[in-house]
């Protein structure tokens, strides 16, 4: 595997499943293979799961992790080409992806979305130039529209507590208060449109998601009926899209508490298991009683990061 964005860059599901898995009861089985290699963890914004569980998954394999956060540990990076660099920004990534690279033999960065410029942001201009100028394997651990190894964690997390062999899983949209990326979201509509389960997107109206990653996967403006019968419930808060109109791109529509996930929204579910990436804002996207429920996953699912990123990492590191 030469680079991780796309759920087409894992191949087969099935055995990726399979291989997470086999990595999950046996973890250190493999630590032979990052011997003497290195993987640089770049981190242009906040994280606790995924810096935590990409380290934790590259020392299962023996590899040696680095982790750089941007602008607090290194000089603050400019990442825009062609502008004068007068301001407060002392080096271009131009340089510093190169440099970086050369000391090491994986990459994976994290670099959300800006939400200014969706052309800017959907052509992952930052990731792009990654793999551009620095000719090594890179993993996205969020980037301006994708977060795989989230969305592989969630796929593991569901196929270790599905009941039933096609369950419906219901992606809902929830309040926050802050304008947030598309990434999560995006990824996991795009997963689960590959995997087999009966997929359901729902939101409120003007949140629709690039068609891109939601595919042909129904959606219903109407939470309730979305929620009917669901085996999981997959909530994530986005900005706008700017699907219907891109001059609203990264704005907050809504802020209906109405949509926040609570026991009356779970009593119409076939008693479905509470899932989300974490972190999440209590009261605002779920009810404590929803989150602090037996049915909720949240942890689990957090648990299986390590899982998601030490797959990647081990097929990143057979195909060197
Ligand atoms: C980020 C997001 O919504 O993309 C990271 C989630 C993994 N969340 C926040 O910034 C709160
Ligand atoms: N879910 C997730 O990616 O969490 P962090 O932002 O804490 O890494």
């Amino acid at each position: 595997m030469k680079s991780f964005f796309h759920v087409s860059d894992i191949g087969d599901l099935g055995a990726a499943l399979e291989e997470a898995l086999q990595v999950k009861a046996n973890p250190f089985a493999w630590k032979h293979l990052g011997q003497d290699k290195t993987i640089m963890l770049v981190f242009f914004n906040s994280s606790l799961r995924t810096r935590l569980s990409s380290q934790k998954a590259a020392l299962n394999l023996g590899m040696n992790p680095i982790v750089l956060n941007i602008g607090q540990d290194s000089w603050k990076l400019e990442t825009e080409l062609g502008v004068v660099m007068d301001g407060d920004k002392s080096e271009h990534l131009r340089e510093a992806i190169p440099v970086m690279t050369s000391y090491c033999d994986l990459i994976g960065i994290r670099s959300f979305a800006g939400l200014k410029d969706r052309e800017y942001d959907y052509n992952e201009t930052v990731l792009r130039q990654f793999i551009e100028y620095g000719g090594k394997p890179v993993i996205s651990l969020e980037s301006a529209t994708v977060h795989p190894c989230q969305a592989f964690a969630d796929l593991i997390t569901i196929e270790e507590y599905r009941k039933k062999k096609r369950p419906k899983v219901v992606l809902t949209w929830a309040p926050h208060p802050r304008a947030l990326p598309q990434a999560v979201p995006n990824s996991f509509a795009e997963w689960m449109n590959a995997a087999d389960v009966e997929f359901v997107i729902t939101h409120p109206r003007g949140y629709e998601l690039d068609p891109a990653f939601a595919g042909k996967a129904p959606v219903e403006y109407d939470q309730m009926k979305a929620l009917e019968g669901a085996d999981f419930v997959y909530a994530k808060n986005w900005s706008c899209p700017g699907v219907t109109d891109p001059s609203r791109y990264g704005q907050v529509l809504s802020q209906d508490m109405a949509w926040t996930v609570d026991a009356k929204h779970m009593a119409v579910t076939n008693d479905a298991y509470f899932m989300h990436c974490l972190p999440v804002r209590r009261n605002m996207i779920v009810s404590d009683e929803v989150i602090d429920a037996p049915t909720s996953l949240v942890i689990p699912e957090a648990a299986n990061r390590a899982v998601s990123a030490q797959v990647v990492m081990k097929r990143m590191l057979e195909s060197l």
